[in-house]
């Protein structure tokens, strides 16, 4: 069912810090072992505004951004066989070839079949399927780039979904709430009991709240310098809130105060604001002998992280986590069984909707402490 290329709506960032260009695009017919999907809905993820602000190592423009998107397959290319025309879809950054070194390592949710070529912004031939009506190659994202009405990945780049789940919600699957959530419940495993601190209480820091709680854990600290993500918190069950700018006494660092809140520390914390100095606290503020900190934030080409030795000597683990450990097509129904049933919430994240051409907009509506995710229609 190869079909031709097709002309139609994306948003193409030309160059860093400049507002998307609505405009019609050239979306080739997808080639061997590539599926072409027509995008139904696609959310903003802080990932997209850190990569169109220029800081990214891996940015390149002129291109189509977006990774968090939902849609439905038009067409596939030869010797696909992992989903069929009309399956919905949710398009992955992270691959799951299920045949390479990593993914049989049982180890790492990590594949190498086609990040090399996605971080170079282009499918695994290495050439682009997106063009201008003029003709010149347009750049693709994190192997997604849902900003776009149709949208070329590769085959091991996307996972179908039960057509009862609403397209809607099943678009923030694709990032942020499955990035929080994976890493609570897959890769920290928190468990019952356990005490966690989140820093930044976004969709990706709500999502690890909501799995800790999910979990039993005794203490769910929402660490954020905004007070109008407390009420966001409780509703998502963290059961405490610090805003370090307001809630330290004199001389007392958020460091002290959680150590204070927690008899020594916690058993687990998680960056989730991509800020370097908030990682050392995460890091710092876990119990000594078995506290894990987690980052998941994005920092900025350039930015490093830093601690006393003397932290991991005294038995704290500092880690990482992409798309929360989740591997896309293995893990993806279960996490929409546990929507289904009311176990994770999503919906609740999309504060704000908005019709594609408002994008931009879009983009501006992640600087408001209110907006939690704006998901964008076609
Ligand atoms: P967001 O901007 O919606 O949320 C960030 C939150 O951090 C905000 O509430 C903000 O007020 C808070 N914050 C900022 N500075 C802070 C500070 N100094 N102390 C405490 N809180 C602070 O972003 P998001 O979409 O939830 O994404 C969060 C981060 O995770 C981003 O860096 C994003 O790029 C990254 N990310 C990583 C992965 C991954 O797989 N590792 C996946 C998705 C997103
Ligand atoms: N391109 C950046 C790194 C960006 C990054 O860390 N991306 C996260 C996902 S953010 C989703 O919102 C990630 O999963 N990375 C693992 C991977 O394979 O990309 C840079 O610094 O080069
Ligand atoms: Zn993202």
């Amino acid at each position: 069912t190869q079909g031709k290329a097709i002309q139609c709506k994306a948003a193409v960032a030309y160059e860093a810090k400049k507002p998307l260009v609505v405009q019609d695009v050239i979306v080739d017919a997808p080639k061997a072992h590539e599926v072409r999907i027509k995008i139904m809905n696609t959310a903003i993820c802080h990932t997209d505004a850190y990569t169109l602000s220029g800081v990214d190592p891996e940015g390149l423009f002129p291109c189509i951004l977006g990774h968090e998107g939902s849609g439905i397959v038009e067409s596939i290319g030869e010797g696909v066989t992992s989903v069929k025309v009309g399956d919905h879809v949710i398009p992955l950054y992270t691959a799951e070839c299920q045949k390479c070194k990593f993914c049989k390592s049982g180890k790492t949710n990590l594949c190498g079949a086609v990040r090399e070529t996605q971080g170079k912004g282009v499918m695994p031939d290495g050439t682009s399927r997106f063009h201008t009506l003029e003709g010149k190659d347009i750049f693709h994202f994190m192997g997604c780039s849902t900003f776009s009405e149709y949208t070329v990945v590769a085959d091991v780049s996307v996972v179908a979904i039960d057509k009862k789940v609403s397209l809607e919600p099943a678009s923030l699957l694709g990032c942020g709430v499955t990035t929080g959530f994976g890493a609570a419940v897959k890769a920290a495993n928190v468990q019952k009991g356990d005490t966690v601190a989140v820093f930044g209480a976004g969709t990706v820091g709500l999502s690890v709240v909501q799995g800790a709680r999910m979990r039993g854990c005794s203490k769910v600290i929402v660490v954020d310098i905004n007070d109008e993500k407390k009420q966001f918190s409780y509703d998502f069950g963290a059961t405490d809130f610090v805003n370090p700018m307001t809630d330290l006494k004199d001389g007392e660092t958020i460091v002290n105060k959680l150590i204070s809140m927690t008899d020594g520390g916690l058993d687990y914390t998680f960056d989730c604001t991509g800020n370097v100095h908030v990682m050392r606290n995460a890091l710092e503020a876990c119990h000594k002998g078995w506290g894990q900190s987690f980052i998941i934030g994005v920092a900025a080409a350039g930015q490093e992280i830093s601690t006393r030795p003397f932290q991991l000597v005294t038995g704290r683990v500092w880690r990482g986590t992409a798309f929360g450990d989740i591997k896309g097509r293995t893990d993806m129904p279960q996490l929409l069984d546990d929507y289904e049933k009311g176990l994770l919430k999503i919906d609740e994240f999309i504060t704000h909707r908005r019709q594609f051409d408002e994008i931009n907009d879009g983009f501006e509506d992640l600087h408001m402490g209110t907006c939690l995710r704006t998901v964008l229609k076609f």
